[in-house]
């Protein structure tokens, strides 16, 4: 699903007005069963008219079949860190993505990204070595999709978030969206900052440190945010975005 509102610009020295960018107001994706298809359906459209980022005036929600076979990928294990301030929360971020071996470069690539108020629709592809962008359409970003959970995983997790008392759609879906993401071996760690202005929580992920959310990323009432996924500087980008956008992932608890 996404859904978007048009912007309209006052044009200077007239009362008249002009159309301006497509704002982004969210979107979400899912893995389903035929007979789950309506209910999934109405819930993401439930979600794009109920966003703090506002009432959309579009609306698209796109259903399709996958005939492939979905993969597996381990669910990240969750840690949350209380940071105190944007800086404090930054400060935490960059000293772990530089133990994972993002560059200093990379890191002030990632951060124009997190902090512009004009919010992609997907993720931004950035080289961890040399900061340079990577993916094809700056604008639009890399779109995390084909991705679910299965029944069993949900009900555990259901369970372990609930003990953590966040136990919403907000965190289930990202540390899904997490988990794709670092099953995908050119990828070395994904920041996000949420977009919403009411939401301050942002993570960092990776295989080697987990999922780790990071309170006070961003103000309150702040609207800037969104995703990026740091890549190894000689990975295939198309490779990698077909793995983001295509392949069909379900996240598993592992046997423990
Ligand atoms: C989003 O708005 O989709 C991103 C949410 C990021 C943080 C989720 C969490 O609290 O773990």
């Amino acid at each position: 699903m996404r859904a978007s509102k048009q912007a309209w610009n006052k044009i200077p020295g007239s009362s008249h007005l002009e159309k301006g960018n497509k704002i982004h107001i969210s979107g979400a994706e899912g893995i389903c069963e035929d007979a789950d298809i309506s209910k999934m359906g109405r819930i993401l459209i439930d979600r794009a008219l109920s966003h703090s980022r506002g009432t959309p005036d579009k609306i698209i929600v796109t259903i399709e079949k996958i005939s492939e076979r979905p993969v597996s990928a381990l669910l990240l294990p969750l840690r949350t860190f209380e940071c105190s301030s944007p800086e404090d929360a930054w400060s935490f971020i960059a000293t772990q993505l530089s133990r994972l071996g993002v560059s200093s470069r990379a890191l002030r690539s990632s951060l124009r990204v997190l902090k512009s108020n004009k919010t992609m629709r997907g993720a931004a592809l950035i080289s961890a070595l040399s900061g340079r962008r990577m993916e094809p359409d700056r604008m639009r970003g890399v779109r995390v999709s084909r991705l679910g959970i299965d029944t069993e995983s949900e009900k555990k997790l259901a369970r372990r978030l609930s003990r953590l008392h966040i136990n919403n759609l907000t965190v289930k879906e990202a540390l899904i969206l997490a988990s794709k993401v670092a099953s995908c071996n050119d990828i070395v760690a994904e920041v996000c900052f949420s977009d919403d202005p009411d939401y301050t929580t942002g993570y960092l992920a990776s295989r080697s440190s987990g999922y780790l959310r990071t309170t006070n990323v961003k103000h309150q009432g702040e609207m800037h945010g969104g995703r990026v996924f740091f890549v190894n500087e000689k990975s295939d980008t198309e490779k990698i975005i077909a793995w983001l956008e295509k392949k069909p992932v379900i996240a598993v608890f592992s046997n423990e």
